[in-house]
């Protein structure tokens, strides 16, 4: 049987203006629909950006395109939740997880502070794991990892399975970390929401799985960012190209559940 057509779905939401326009990033979403869902993919979408805690958008774009290529299906990374007491205990956590990956002490100190200098961009930005120098060329944009998602009934019932909260921002965080870190040149990912009121963040590695963490910032701070710390030996531009292109569901079986420390 022929596979039902899929297409790409994408929202960008800012303020004071476009992001070209040096507006401030809002909320930005990406999801698969099929043509008759698509009515509800954009008012998902839709609804996401105007009704965010960074603030009212004066600036959305929504968009959305066929996928001719075929959709690759993949399991969702391991989870674990790691409790932590406060943002500095979440910190050195992340430190001791990042260096478990294989990353050098200076190499994450590094990230810390391009997680600073970057904290309001709409992407992610790409390191070397062994320098960690910036390696992508979007500056003010960063990468922005699309064209993935998760049928809503499989997500809920994995997470009734690893009783995790069935919300979208998990599931959102978790497909992404999952189609990321699936490329052979991702050593590893840092991330913490940029909205003020969600302070849960996570390292994610194929080895590690996607190791939550519970306060990786305070409340009320707007600052988030994600890194990933990439082996450029491999091709930067096929690199790229994979996160922004090719097409990932995310499918689970309990049967392939594996456990991790
Ligand atoms: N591609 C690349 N970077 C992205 C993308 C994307 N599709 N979406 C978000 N980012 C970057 C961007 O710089 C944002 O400012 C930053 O990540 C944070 O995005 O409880 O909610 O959507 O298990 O605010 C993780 C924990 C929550 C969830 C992360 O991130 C859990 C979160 P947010
Ligand atoms: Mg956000």
């Amino acid at each position: 049987m022929k596979e039902e057509k899929y297409y790409s779905v994408r929202m960008r939401a800012a303020k004071n203006g476009s992001h070209e326009q040096g507006g401030k990033h809002i909320s930005g979403g990406e999801l698969l629909s099929t043509y008759c869902n698509i009515t509800h993919a954009v008012n998902t979408l839709l609804e996401k950006g105007l009704t965010h805690s960074r603030g009212c958008p004066d600036f959305m774009q929504i968009q959305f395109e066929l996928i001719d290529e075929p959709i690759r299906r993949i399991k969702p990374l391991e989870i674990k939740t790691n409790k932590v007491e406060s943002a500095e205990m979440g910190q050195a956590l992340s430190w001791k997880l990042l260096e478990k990956c294989g990353i050098e002490k200076q190499v994450i100190e590094k990230a810390y502070k391009h997680m600073t200098e970057y904290s309001g961009i709409r992407g992610a930005i790409l390191i070397n794991s062994r320098s960690g120098e910036r390696i992508d060329q979007r500056n003010e944009q960063g990468v922005r990892v699309s064209r993935m998602d998760w049928l809503n009934t499989d997500f809920e019932k994995w997470a009734k399975y690893y009783e995790v909260p069935a919300h979208s921002r998990v599931k959102e965080a978790l497909v992404l970390a999952t189609k990321v870190n699936e490329h052979p040149a991702t050593v590893a990912e840092l991330c913490w929401s940029d909205d003020p009121e969600y302070i849960t963040g996570y390292v994610a590695s194929k080895k590690l799985g996607y190791q939550r963490i519970t306060k990786l910032k305070e409340y009320g701070d707007e600052r988030g960012c994600r890194i990933f710390f990439v082996d450029c030996s491999n091709d930067l531009n096929s690199y790229i190209h994979y996160l922004e292109k090719q097409p990932i569901f995310i499918q689970w079986k309990k049967e392939s559940v594996t456990t991790i420390q």
